[in-house]
C-alpha cells in the first residue's frame, strides 16, 4: 500500500516539511481525469489540478497519444544550430493565440527558467538599444517568480528569500503588494480599492531615476502567495507608468496563461498587454516540463542586429524546445481549441465564486478571494501556531475526504480543472466544509 511507502529516507522533497511528511506519507501512483489514485485503489479528487498545471485533466488521452508517438519518432535533438519541427510549430501556434504584437517565443523547461530568461532578455534589450544603464529590476512584495536567483530576487515571498538574503542579485527593488484585508476582504473578483498602489512604481522611478530601470515584473494576479487579484485599474496604471519611463512590463503568467482566466493569456482577460510574458504549467498541461517566454516584436527585433553569423543571445537550455515537450504542447493547444476548454473555464467561474464565498461566514475564515478559476480561502492563524490550521486542513482533506487541497500556511488555494464537472466541484467543496467544521 503506497499510501504508506517504505523507505523515503533518500528522497529530499521540495517545498515540503520532510520529517512531518515521512511520518505518514501521501503518495500518488496514478491519475485519470479529475482524480488521483493511490496504490491501494483510493481515488482522490484533485482540487488543485496538479499544481495549477493540469487544467485539462490528468492523463488526457490526446496528450498521452501525442507524447507516445513523439518519443518513438524523435526523442531528442539539440535546438542549438539545428532544431526540430515540433518546436517551430509550437512557437508559431502559441504566438498565434498570444496578445496582438507578441510574436516571438523562447522555450525553457519551467516557470523559474522562464522568469530568469525574461529578466535577461529585458537587460539585453536595453543594452542592444544603447541603454545599457537600464539595469535595475523591479518586482513586487508577495510576488512569486520561481526559485532561481533572478526570480527569487525579484520575488517577494519572505520565506523563499530569507535564507539567501545576502546573495540575492543586486539592483532589485520592490513595489508594495496589493493585499488589503481591511478594505477588500470578501471581494468577489477584482477588489475596488488599491489602484493607487501602482503609484509605488512612480516612487521607485523617482528614487532610482526611471531611466535606470530595465523592467517591472508582476503576476497579473498573484497566485502562490494566496491569490491576490489586482485592484480595478491597477495593471492599467502600471502599464502607463512603464510607458512613460521606457520600462518593460513583464507579466509572469506561469499560472494565468492557458485558460486559467478564461482566455488564452491572462493579459487578454485583464485587458493590459505587457512587453514580455512568462509561461510554463498549462503550456503542456503539466505532462512534460516546459516553459515559454513570449516577447513583443520590438524586443525581438532589438536583438536582431549586428553581424548575421553571430549569436544574438547567449542563453538557452539543453532542453529548450524539447521535441516531446513540444509535442505535448501542440496536443494541448489542439485540445484546448477542439474541446473549447477556455470557454468551459469561463462558464464555471460563477459557480466557483459562489462555492468559495459560501465559506465567508465560517468561523475560521477571514477572507475569500477569486478571479477566473483561481481562488483562495484565508483562515485566521491559530494563536502561536501560524500554518497549523492550514496544514491540518490539507491532511484531513486527504485522509478523511479523499480530496487534494493545497494550503500555503493558513490560506487554502483552489485551482479547479478548466473542464470541471459542476457536481464534482460542489461535492468537493462540501468535503472541505466538513473538514473546516471539524478542526479547531
Ligand atoms: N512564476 C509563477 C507566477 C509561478 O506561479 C513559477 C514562476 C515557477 O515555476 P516552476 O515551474 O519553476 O516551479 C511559478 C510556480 C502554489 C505554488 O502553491 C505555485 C508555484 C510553485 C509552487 C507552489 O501556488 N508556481
Amino acid at each position: 500500500m503506497s499510501r504508506v511507502a517504505t523507505n523515503l529516507d533518500a528522497y529530499w522533497m521540495p517545498f515540503t516539511a520532510n520529517r512531518d511528511f515521512k511520518k505518514k506519507p501521501r503518495v500518488i501512483s496514478g491519475a485519470e481525469g479529475h482524480y488521483y489514485t493511490t496504490e491501494d485503489g483510493t481515488r482522490l479528487y484533485d482540487m488543485f489540478s496538479g499544481l495549477w498545471t493540469s487544467g485539462a485533466g490528468h492523463c488526457h488521452p490526446k496528450i498521452v497519444d501525442a507524447v507516445q508517438k513523439q518519443v518513438a519518432q524523435l526523442d531528442y535533438c539539440m535546438t542549438f544550430q539545428v532544431t526540430n519541427n515540433k518546436a517551430i510549430e509550437l512557437a508559431d501556434r502559441v504566438t498565434q493565440i498570444a496578445p496582438d504584437g507578441i510574436d516571438h517565443c523562447f522555450f525553457t523547461n519551467s516557470g523559474s527558467e522562464s522568469v530568469d530568461t525574461a529578466l535577461k532578455i529585458a537587460l539585453g534589450y536595453h543594452r542592444a538599444r544603447g541603454e545599457g544603464n537600464r539595469t535595475r529590476l523591479i518586482g513586487r512584495e508577495r510576488g512569486y517568480h520561481g526559485v532561481n536567483f533572478g526570480g527569487m530576487s525579484v520575488g517577494g515571498m519572505v520565506p523563499n528569500r530569507k535564507a539567501f538574503s545576502a546573495n540575492l542579485i543586486p539592483g532589485v527593488d520592490h513595489i508594495r503588494h496589493t493585499h488589503n484585508l481591511e478594505r477588500n476582504a470578501f471581494t468577489r473578483g477584482l477588489p475596488e480599492y488599491g489602484v493607487e498602489l501602482a503609484d509605488d512604481l512612480e516612487r521607485l522611478c523617482a528614487l532610482h531615476d526611471g531611466s535606470n530601470i530595465a523592467a517591472v515584473i508582476v503576476e497579473p494576479i498573484a497566485g502562490s502567495t494566496g491569490v491576490l487579484p489586482p485592484p480595478v485599474g491597477y495593471l492599467e496604471r502600471l502599464r502607463d507608468i512603464c510607458d512613460r519611463h521606457g520600462i518593460l512590463l513583464i507579466f509572469d503568467e506561469v499560472i494565468a496563461a492557458f485558460g486559467r482566466l478564461g482566455t488564452p493569456f491572462g493579459a487578454q482577460r485583464v485587458g493590459v498587454t505587457p512587453d514580455i510574458i512568462t509561461t510554463a504549467k498549462g503550456l503542456t498541461n503539466g505532462v512534460i516540463p516546459m516553459g515559454a517566454v513570449l516577447v513583443r516584436d520590438s524586443v525581438y527585433n532589438a536583438f536582431m542586429q549586428g553581424p548575421e553569423n553571430m549569436i544574438e543571445i547567449f542563453h538557452g537550455y539543453t532542453y529548450s524546445g524539447h521535441p516531446v515537450a513540444a509535442a505535448a504542447g501542440l496536443a494541448c493547444l489542439d485540445l484546448y481549441e477542439e474541446e473549447g476548454t477556455f470557454e468551459q473555464a469561463k462558464a464555471l467561474e460563477q459557480q466557483f465564486e459562489d462555492l468559495l464565498h459560501s465559506f465567508a461566514d465560517h468561523k475560521h475564515v477571514i477572507d475569500v478571494r477569486n478571479y477566473g478559476l483561481m481562488g483562495a480561502i484565508e483562515m485566521a492563524p491559530r494563536d502561536g501556531a501560524p500554518g497549523a490550521r492550514g496544514g491540518e486542513t490539507h491532511k484531513k482533506c486527504f485522509w478523511d475526504e479523499n480530496l487534494v487541497v493545497r494550503n500555503g500556511m493558513d490560506t487554502l488555494q483552489f485551482s479547479p480543472f478548466l473542464n470541471s464537472d459542476p457536481d464534482e466541484m460542489q461535492q468537493s467543496f462540501e468535503g472541505v466544509r466538513r473538514v473546516l467544521d471539524s478542526i479547531e
